[in-house]
């Protein structure tokens, strides 16, 4: 591919961000306050047009209720297009909520299965009336001691509650469906890998899809064959980027292992990959919020081109010639190559800096929010006395 095509790709990238990653955020042990983030979700959504007039590539923002939950998503819909974006997927919040110690769809109490299935209803009927083309379960459910609960029993009421949900999906709408190894459970969760995912909404049927969170893996797995088994068999519904070093780390992707988010993108370039959502899904700690998310844009474009630019016709010469180390030489070659000046080009052609952090750190923004906004107190996870 030439550069003019590979800009041609680049500029069909459409990253969402998530509402969730402009606000304050922390571990479990503090939350650090950041001047001038966003308080509500309005504040979420003007962060999310910021980060896309700076990147050009950002064009909407995902939603979690309740946390961004109003009384008049009509007028929320409208204030996000006058600000310049769409809203993308919205997330159901299945863990927030004392009902749900023992889970939500896979609870053992009927009562509890129900208002669980109540409130994912009630996110699509959100999702119909602003024009969001999917919405996206991550499901906390699970159990952290053998013999708490009946495992088959709870694969059977979360088919039985997902089915029901399923069957409320307008014709056009998806749902995206993520999984998690470990965390918030620790003996089992009932949506713990790709696999069983796949299996579920193969049941569920077509307008279901598998999200993969980069962050949801063991140490060690090859995220890259998921994303390519997923995508030949039809299942490969978004993504929700993010790095990981030991844990669900939440951390800027790339930051941690470039070579692993290129290779990722490889298997997306190859590919028709049209209609995959690729979400962001980070939550800052220690750091700003939105030149944050604008490096992760960044660190997934500058992967993207790299994948695009490996020699299609000498990797497959060199796999079909049985020539091990020369194949892996032409991927390594496209990922050590300088894409610096086709990122540039595709900047200046949409008309944003050839550098969005430091367009973002010049512009003074940071100081305008945090005088504007001010520093919110954050309550700490723990009391201290
Ligand atoms: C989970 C998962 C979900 C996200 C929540 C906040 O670990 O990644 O996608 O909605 O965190
Ligand atoms: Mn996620
Ligand atoms: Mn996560």
């Amino acid at each position: 591919m030439d550069a003019a095509e590979v800009i041609k790709r680049l500029r069909t990238l459409e990253i969402e961000t998530p509402s969730w990653g402009y606000g304050n955020s922390g571990t479990r042990f503090h939350v650090y306050p950041w001047p001038g983030a966003a308080r509500d979700v309005r504040e979420r959504i003007a962060d999310a047009a910021l980060v896309h007039r700076l990147t050009g590539c950002c064009p909407s923002v995902a939603l979690h209720i309740p946390w961004d939950a109003v009384d008049d998503y009509g007028e929320l819909h409208a204030y996000a297009e006058s600000e310049g974006v769409r809203i993308g997927g919205i997330n159901f919040n299945l863990f927030g909520e004392d009902d749900y110690r023992l889970g939500s769809l896979c609870n053992p109490d009927a009562s509890v299965r129900a208002k669980a299935v109540e409130h994912c209803l009630d996110c699509v009927r959100i999702a119909s009336k602003v024009d969001s083309p999917f919405v996206s379960l991550w499901l906390a459910d699970g159990t952290n001691y053998p013999g708490q609960d009946d495992l088959q029993e709870r694969h059977a009421r979360l088919i039985a509650g997902l089915e029901e949900v399923y069957s409320a999906l307008p014709p056009r709408m998806r749902m995206l469906v993520e999984y998690k190894f470990f965390e918030p459970s620790f003996y089992s969760m009932d949506l713990p890998d790709w696999g069983t995912t796949a299996l579920v909404c193969r049941r569920l049927g077509p307008q279901a899809q598998v999200l993969v969170d980069t962050g949801h893996h063991p140490q060690g797995t090859n995220i890259e064959q998921i994303v390519a088994l997923l995508l030949a068999e039809g299942l490969l519904g978004g993504f929700h980027f993010n790095s990981r070093k030991y844990a669900d780390d939440d951390l800027i992707v790339g930051s941690i292992d470039p070579f692993e988010l290129f290779r990722i993108m490889r298997e997306i370039a190859v590919a028709d990959s049209s209609g995959v959502a690729f979400m962001i899904d980070q939550s800052h700690n220690i750091e700003g919020k939105i030149d944050a998310m604008i490096q992760s844009v960044m660190n997934i474009q500058t992967a993207y081109a790299k994948a695009l630019l490996v020699n299609d016709q000498r990797l497959r010469d060199a796999q079909q010639d049985g020539d091990v180390l020369g194949a892996h030489r032409v991927l390594l070659e496209a990922f050590e190559g300088d894409v610096r000046p086709v990122l540039e080009r595709l900047r200046t052609e949409i008309g944003v800096d050839s550098d969005p952090v430091d367009a973002f750190r010049r512009g003074g923004y940071a100081a305008r929010l945090a005088e504007e906004r001010g520093t919110a107190s954050v309550e700490s996870a723990y009391e201290t006395t």
